[in-house]
């Protein structure tokens, strides 16, 4: 589907951002100013920028645990995202959460809690929440091609189709979970079939281009806002790094990287608006620039802000309770 130059444009903007927002949490994990354990997700960024797109503000997302660009784009303040990923207090969670447990409820970014597949199950319940109350929001849950082994899998995809709940699972088959290729570990070569064994519609389609994302999530959500339930949509991409920032990925043929590389979905996204819609090299550049002076401001402030207080270690940990540290 071809978007309109303004849509793309916009698109390009948020893919870009995301890029240097990931490469600039790259060189502060190496250095050790962020602490534990980030998992970059550059070769990405028209799955996270594509879906949230096609989806309104108000639907509820559950993302993965390489989901810092689609936590950015979900409508937090991205210096804010950054700040938390620093683990400062000025960040959205207040540097509690970290990269990998980011919320904000507002923006009904759900979070994630690091055990894979356990989103697979809670999204049940927003989703269920949505037939219940009668409102038309969607939930849509972000899972990988190894999280697609656990059990858990299973039951999400059997009651959501059941129940036809107004989910879209949005299935990143980056091809490797950790070291191990998805066709070591799973028997079938397209696994959107895992969908079709509970009946629910299935598609695999090009994760590295912008366009085809949106198109296909917006048939998925245009469905479950109409009571037509679930949606199963395996996007097929690549991560350029390792599992985790730092890891060498040894495991990976040259020839393999270099091919996904040449397919990274900003250049592909950067020629269309050249060759199809007619912007200029210029143009584009300008945006870049532009992108890159904002992603310089998140950076100053997160490196500006404070650590959180040790005193305030255990505040949120219980309800309604004060709990003094000692
Ligand atoms: C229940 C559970 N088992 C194992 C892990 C360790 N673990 C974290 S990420 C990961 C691989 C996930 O692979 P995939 O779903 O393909 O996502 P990707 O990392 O490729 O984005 C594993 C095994 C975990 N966090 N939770
Ligand atoms: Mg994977």
């Amino acid at each position: 589907m071809a978007l309109g130059k303004l849509r793309l444009e916009k698109l390009y903007r948020n893919m870009v951002m995301i890029r240097r927002f990931e490469e600039v949490i790259e060189v502060y994990a190496a250095n050790g100013t962020i602490p534990g354990f980030v998992h970059l997700s550059i070769g990405q960024e028209a799955c996270q920028a594509g879906i949230v797109d096609a989806l309104r503000k108000t639907d509820y997302k559950f993302p993965d645990h390489r989901g810092h660009g689609t936590i950015a784009l979900c409508g937090t303040d991205p210096k804010l995202v950054m700040a938390e990923i620093f683990a400062r207090d000025t960040g959205i969670n207040g540097g509690r959460g970290g990269s990998m447990h980011i919320n904000d409820i507002e923006c009904r970014n759900m979070g994630f809690n690091g055990i894979q597949g356990s989103t697979m199950v809670t999204c049940l319940g927003t989703a269920f929440a949505s037939v219940y109350k009668e409102t038309d929001d969607v939930t849509a849950v972000f899972l990988g091609d190894g999280t697609l082994g656990e059990g858990t899998c299973h039951e999400s995809l059997n009651m959501a189709a059941t129940w036809k709940l107004p989910i879209i699972y949005c299935l990143l088959n980056n091809q490797y979970a950790i070291s191990t290729h998805y066709t070591d570990s799973h028997p079938q070569k397209e696994l959107k079939t895992w969908g079709e064994g509970y009946e629910i519609p299935s598609y695999r389609v090009d994760g590295n281009d912008v366009e085809a994302v949106i198109e296909i999530v917006e048939i998925a959500a245009d469905r479950a806002r109409k009571g037509e339930g679930p949606t199963l949509i395996e996007f097929l991409t690549y991560r350029w790094q390792g599992h985790f920032a730092g890891d060498p990925a040894a495991y990976r043929p040259e020839e393999e990287v270099k091919y996904w590389k040449d397919r990274d979905p900003i250049k592909l996204t950067r020629k269309i608006l050249i060759e199809r819609e007619g912007m200029s090299d210029e143009s584009l550049k300008q945006i870049e620039e532009e992108i890159e002076a904002d992603v310089q401001e998140m950076l100053r402030f997160s490196l500006e802000s404070p650590s959180p207080d040790i005193k305030d270690a255990v505040t949120h940990t219980y309800v309604d309770r004060e709990v003094e540290i000692r």
